[in-house]
């Protein structure tokens, strides 16, 4: 009789080191009816999925999983249910998120064992009545799952408490540093037999990442964080340095030299619509210099437009990269405008350059690069945040 990887026996560990292959639960999910996995399973009456927010950072990856991983083993057995971390993005951005991939590396851990949203049909599984859901990470869903919204029975989560009361949903929110202090807290305080190397090394990461290498000056962390972070030390002295793991979890998450140049602009994109132009605005953080010399830049830059966009793809894009040169407090911004519309670029340019709410101070950079139009910004303040207005008054013109 094939096994629920998440009801077994396993250690966390052993469940995601062993990887997808005939995992029953992923059928379950996928297709969400109990027909043959359900039989096999002794019948499947529910699935509990335990779903962390859409950016899928590292917190709220380790909290899905921990979080599913005490579930799992906490609630009586024989009931029925199989309960499943749910990462919230597909299954092809998982590579968008290197810090996350170095964690799970580092640990050993297949990501062919994780079931990604793009994979769990869980509005189906709501609509015949067979989902359960805990949100970790977020405590409200985005508005195309809100429709979900019944199925929820526990929230676990550090933002901004959003969602209005409801009778049948645990709520657990608190302030601090990291989510993964609150689930941490709940295995320490319910089940501190559960945890294991592997589960304490998961969630010390994600405290320190998030609370920034429990440094005061930041100000994330919380006296929680360092109560859990410290207990999950003192029951597991192998645990990595924390600054250890801070420092190299960080390099990860900013290292883009394994994505392609597709998987580098979908990594950080906000797209503007305006009548049927579509122009798409990437961050990048790395130099454009880094980024702009690669082999067959104009057609990638091309074929991201052409196949990634709305129906009439992207008619431009625009890279907005920062970095911090060496010694410097200040970040280094820098700007640069693509179409295949050779008038559209120039236009961009002009509306970027005219710019005087904020005067961004562009500077053109000769000769990055042939196919691209590069600037030097001068004003370090203008983010994205303040860029993207000025794009959208162009657009409207
Ligand atoms: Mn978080």
């Amino acid at each position: 009789m094939e096994q629920f990887l998440w009801e077994s026996k396993n250690s966390l560990a052993e469940v995601l080191a062993r990887g997808g292959a005939g995992c029953a639960e992923k059928r379950v999910i996928n297709a969400g009816d109990d027909g043959e996995a359900g039989a096999a399973s002794g019948g499947v009456v529910r699935v509990h999925a335990v779903l962390g927010n859409e950016a899928c950072d590292l917190d709220s990856t380790v909290c899905a999983l921990a979080y599913a991983h005490f579930l799992a083993k906490t609630r009586p057995a024989g009931t029925h249910v199989v309960h499943i971390p749910v990462l919230n993005i597909s299954r092809e951005d998982l590579p968008l998120r290197p810090d996350v991939c170095r964690l799970l590396g580092s640990l050993g851990l297949s990501p062919a064992a994780l079931t990604f949203r793009d994979e769990a049909s869980l509005h189906t599984l709501h609509v015949r009545q067979k989902l359960t859901l805990t949100l970790v990470d977020h405590n409200l869903l985005p508005h195309m799952d809100t429709e979900l919204e019944p199925a929820v029975v526990e929230v676990i989560d550090h933002h901004r408490l959003e969602r209005p009361p409801s009778p049948g949903c645990c709520v657990t929110v608190e302030p601090v540093g990291s989510c993964a202090s609150l689930v941490g807290a709940a295995m320490l305080l319910q089940a501190p037999h559960l945890l294991d190397l592997t589960c304490a090394t998961m969630l010390a990461a994600a405290i320190v990442v998030d609370c920034v290498d429990m440094r005061v000056e930041a100000g994330r962390v919380t006296t929680r964080d360092r109560e859990v972070l410290d207990e999950l030390r003192r029951r597991f002295p192998l645990l990595p340095p924390s600054h250890d793991t801070f420092i190299t979890l960080h390099a990860a998450k900013f290292d883009v030299s394994g994505l392609t140049v597709e998987q580098t602009l979908r990594k950080d994109m906000k797209v503007l619509k305006s009548g049927d132009i579509s122009v798409a605005v990437c961050a990048l953080f790395t130099p454009l210099e880094e980024y702009l010399g690669r082999a067959q830049l104009e057609e990638d830059l091309r074929a991201f437009c052409q196949a990634r966009g709305p129906a009439d793809g992207y008619a431009a894009l625009v890279l907005m990269a920062v970095s911090f040169p060496e010694g410097s407090p200040v970040p280094s911004r820098q700007v640069a405008v693509y179409s295949c519309c050779e008038a559209l670029q120039a236009q961009i340019c002009g509306a970027l350059q005219a710019a005087d709410s904020p005067d961004l101070q562009l500077r053109a950079i000769e000769s990055m690069s042939p196919v691209v139009s590069s600037f030097q910004q001068g004003t370090h303040s203008a983010t994205r945040k303040h860029v993207l207005p000025i794009l959208a008054g162009f657009l409207e013109r």
